[in-house]
C-alpha cells in the first residue's frame, strides 16, 4: 500500500528558455506555451470508438446538448414534453431556431457551438443546420476524432464508465476497449448513491450481496470492483454527490464507500473522485437538464482526507460558495487534488475566479479544468476557452513575480502549464504506468 503521494519534481530548467523574459514578453510567451502544451482531460462523458453509438459526435447531439436544452427552455413556448417527443433532428431545428436565429447566442454554451463551427470554417449564422449536418455527416469518425483532439490541443480523455449502465456494461463484457487516447474511469454512483435498486445486479452476477449491504456485502463489492479494474484498467474511481452528502453519517452509501471503495483504490492504487454539490432533479421534466446545484458541508472532506490518508482524492465541488473551503483543505491534506471548474462553474467569470484564488493558494499543485464534454467536438471550445481565460491569470501571476523579484523564463512557464494542465494528472492518476 502506497503512505506517500506523487510530488512534483522539477528542477528550474537550466539550459531551454532560460533567459528572464521582459514584462511584455510574459504574456505572449504564457500564450505561447499554452496553445503548445497537449492537456489532459481528466473528466469527460466521451467514449472510444469501439463503444459505437454511445460516443456522441456531430451537430445534432452539440445543439441538443443538455446545457443548451435547459437555456431552450427559458426562450421558447415549447414544453419539455412536446420537446423531448421529437425526433433528435427537430430537437435540434427547434433549439438553432431559439437559441440562435431568434435570439443572440452570448451564453457560454450557445457560444461553444458558434466557436466549433468556426472551427471548421462552417458558417455561425444560417437559418438553419443544413450546412452543418452535410458538413458532419461526410466525416469518418476515426480520422475526424485526431482531429479534434488536435484543434483542441489534448492528448487524453478520461471516459465515464458506470459498470451497472444497462447500455455500457454489455460493451465491456463483450470485449476489450483499450484506447491510448480514451481512458476509463469507473463510475460509482449506481452503487453508493442506489443501492437499492441495484444490489440485486450485482446479485444475479453472482456477488454475494444483499439489500442492506450487511455481512459479506462490502467485500463483495470490493470483487465486483476489482474485476472491473481488470476489465476497464481505470485512472480513477469516482461518484457525484449531492449537496447533502455527509461523512461520516450512517448511510448505506457512506458504509459501501469506507468499507468497500476506499480500501480497494488503496489496493490498487487508485485515486478516488468526489464531484459534490449536485441536486439531482430540482426539476426532472427537464430530465439531464433538471440538475442543479447546493452548497454543501465540506467537513465531510475534511474528515475523509484524515481518516484515509492513504487515499488519494479528486475533489471539484458545484457550489461556488464550496470554492474557497476546498482550497483551504487542499492546503491541509496532500492527500487531496482540487480539479476543474464543473458544470455551472465552468464561465469565464467564475473560471477565472477560481484559478487565480487556487494559484494563490496552491501554485501549481491543482487541477485547473476538465471538459466534462459529452459531445466530442465540444473539447474544441471548451479548451480554447480554457486557455483564454487562463493566460491572463497566469502572466498576472508571473508579473507580479517578476515585480516582486523573481524573474521568470520560458522554461519556468513550461515546467507550470506541464504541471498544471499534464502531470498533476499523469502522477496522480499514473497514467504511465496503467
Ligand atoms: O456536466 C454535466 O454534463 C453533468 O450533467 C454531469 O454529468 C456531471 O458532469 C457528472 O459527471 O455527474
Ligand atoms: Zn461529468
Amino acid at each position: 500500500m502506497k503512505t506517500t503521494f506523487p510530488k512534483q519534481d522539477s528542477p528550474r530548467p537550466e539550459s531551454a528558455g532560460a533567459e528572464v523574459l521582459e514584462i511584455a514578453q510574459i504574456s505572449p510567451a504564457v500564450e505561447d506555451v499554452l496553445a503548445a502544451t497537449p492537456f489532459i482531460d481528466i473528466h469527460t462523458h466521451l467514449f472510444a470508438p469501439s463503444f459505437g453509438k454511445l460516443g456522441l459526435w456531430g451537430i445534432d447531439e452539440l445543439v441538443t446538448y443538455h446545457y443548451l436544452e435547459a437555456e431552450f427552455f427559458r426562450s421558447s413556448h415549447t414544453q419539455p414534453e412536446e420537446y423531448f417527443a421529437l425526433s433528435k433532428t427537430q430537437q435540434a431545428n427547434a433549439i438553432w431556431r431559439a437559441l440562435f436565429v431568434e435570439n443572440t447566442p452570448v451564453s457560454e454554451s450557445t457560444r461553444g457551438v458558434v466557436a466549433v463551427l468556426k472551427a471548421f470554417g462552417l458558417s455561425t449564422d444560417r437559418s438553419d443546420l443544413a450546412e452543418a449536418r452535410a458538413f458532419f455527416q461526410a466525416q469518418s469518425l476515426d480520422a475526424h476524432i485526431r482531429r479534434v483532439f488536435d484543434m483542441a490541443g489534448i492528448s487524453v480523455v478520461v471516459m465515464t464508465n458506470d459498470p451497472l449502465d444497462p447500455e455500457e456494461a454489455p460493451a465491456w463484457l463483450n470485449g476489450s476497449h483499450q484506447h491510448p487516447q480514451f481512458r476509463a474511469a469507473l463510475r460509482l454512483d449506481r452503487i453508493l448513491k442506489n443501492w437499492a435498486a441495484n444490489w440485486q445486479v450485482l446479485a444475479a452476477q453472482g456477488y454475494k450481496v444483499d439489500a442492506q449491504a450487511s455481512g459479506k456485502s462490502a467485500a463483495e463489492v470490493q470483487r465486483f470492483l476489482f474485476d472491473w479494474y481488470e476489465r476497464m484498467r481505470p485512472m480513477y474511481m469516482a461518484v457525484s454527490l449531492p449537496d447533502t452528502f455527509f461523512y461520516p453519517a450512517e448511510t448505506l452509501g457512506n458504509h459501501l464507500l469506507a468499507e468497500a471503495v476506499l480500501p480497494s483504490c488503496r489496493e490498487l492504487d487508485l485515486p478516488i473522485s468526489l464531484m459534490i454539490g449536485v441536486r439531482l432533479q430540482a426539476n426532472p421534466v427537464l430530465r439531464l437538464a433538471g440538475d442543479a446545484v447546493g452548497r454543501a458541508d465540506l467537513h465531510s472532506l475534511e474528515n475523509l482526507c484524515r481518516t484515509f490518508p492513504n487515499n488519494r482524492f479528486l475533489v471539484s465541488v458545484l457550489s461556488r460558495e464550496n470554492q474557497h473551503e476546498l482550497c483551504v483543505y487542499a492546503r491541509k491534506f496532500s492527500n487531496l487534488m482540487p480539479f476543474g471548474c464543473w458544470w455551472f462553474m465552468n464561465n469565464p467569470s467564475i473560471v477565472e475566479e477560481i484559478t487565480r484564488e487556487r494559484i494563490e493558494m496552491l501554485g501549481t499543485s491543482f487541477i485547473p479544468q476538465h471538459s466534462d464534454a459529452r459531445v466530442l467536438e465540444q473539447v474544441i471550445y471548451k479548451w480554447s476557452n480554457t486557455r483564454r481565460t487562463v493566460a491572463p491569470i497566469l502572466s498576472n501571476a508571473y508579473r507580479l513575480l517578476a515585480e516582486d523579484g523573481r524573474g521568470v523564463t520560458r522554461g519556468d512557464i513550461q515546467r507550470d502549464v506541464t504541471r498544471l494542465f499534464r502531470s498533476n494528472a499523469e502522477t496522480w492518476m499514473n497514467l504511465n504506468g496503467r
